[in-house]
């Protein structure tokens, strides 16, 4: 599979994907990164990809023909299995299902807005889809679009080495859409605070019955969104 970033700050990628699996993925040929400097397809002066909101109003927006030029010349003629997508505040929230969805794709182009945002013909009639990592502000796209690759292509066949290890994880189906349950290692005791003693025996039923209970608890305690969600699920 092979991501593309759009970006007016290249720079910002030297780093993210050069450690633990991605890295090593890349060097295996699993996946390609390919990031593009939206300034490539300026051509003033000035290189400018921004203007000022029609209307009035605060700040700057990436105006559309450098991204138009840039998404045509990345992938021209695009079939169903590459989508280009618009990383912005105003999007749909990015969930472990649409990691899924991209993980199923050839190539994967992420646009990172910038200053105050974007020119609205470019989710209307660029993009396939406007994303968001989450209900907080970022001062532009490029960490969610290092978050989305980071979640998608750790779903890649042989990007990690155990290939099971993707399925029982929190927020995935098979975990019930419950969290992780807590985890312990040595030492048994720390500072006064103990390991729980289930987790010390061998006992594996009453290990799987601590977990389970141990998994509800936690996600009802911190993540009472999905208790819901699986309440509506079961009906
Ligand atoms: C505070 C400014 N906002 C009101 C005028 C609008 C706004 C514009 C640009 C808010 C954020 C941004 C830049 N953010 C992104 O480009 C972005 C983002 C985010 O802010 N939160 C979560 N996911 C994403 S993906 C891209």
């Amino acid at each position: 599979m092979t991501f593309h970033i759009l970006t007016i700050f290249p720079e910002f990628f030297s780093g993210p994907f050069e450690h633990g699996v991605i890295r090593k993925a890349q060097a295996e040929g699993r996946l390609e990164i390919r990031v593009h400097d939206l300034r490539h397809w300026t051509y003033d002066r000035h290189r400018t990809v921004d203007d000022r909101p029609f209307g009035g109003g605060e700040g700057m927006l990436l105006k559309p023909e450098p991204l138009f030029e840039a998404v045509e010349a990345i992938l021209p003629k695009r079939t169903p299995k590459q989508k280009v997508i618009l990383l912005s505040a105003q999007g749909r929230r990015f969930t472990q299902a649409l990691a899924r969805e991209f993980s199923m794709m050839n190539d994967l182009l992420l646009i990172c807005g910038r200053y105050e945002g974007v020119d609205e013909r470019v989710a209307e009639h660029l993009a396939d889809a406007e994303v968001s990592i989450g209900d907080f502000v970022l001062s532009g796209g490029e960490l969610a679009a290092a978050a989305i690759v980071d979640s998608v292509a750790r779903l890649l066949p042989g990007v990690l080495g155990n290939e099971h290890s993707t399925r029982n994880e929190s927020f995935c189906e098979e975990n019930e859409g419950l969290l992780d349950c807590p985890q312990y290692t040595r030492p048994a005791e720390y500072r006064g605070w103990a390991v729980p003693d289930v987790l010390l025996g061998g006992n594996h039923e009453e290990i799987k019955r601590w977990r389970r209970a141990a998994s509800l608890a936690k996600t009802e305690r911190l993540r009472p969104d999905l208790m819901e969600s699986r309440e509506l699920r079961k009906n």
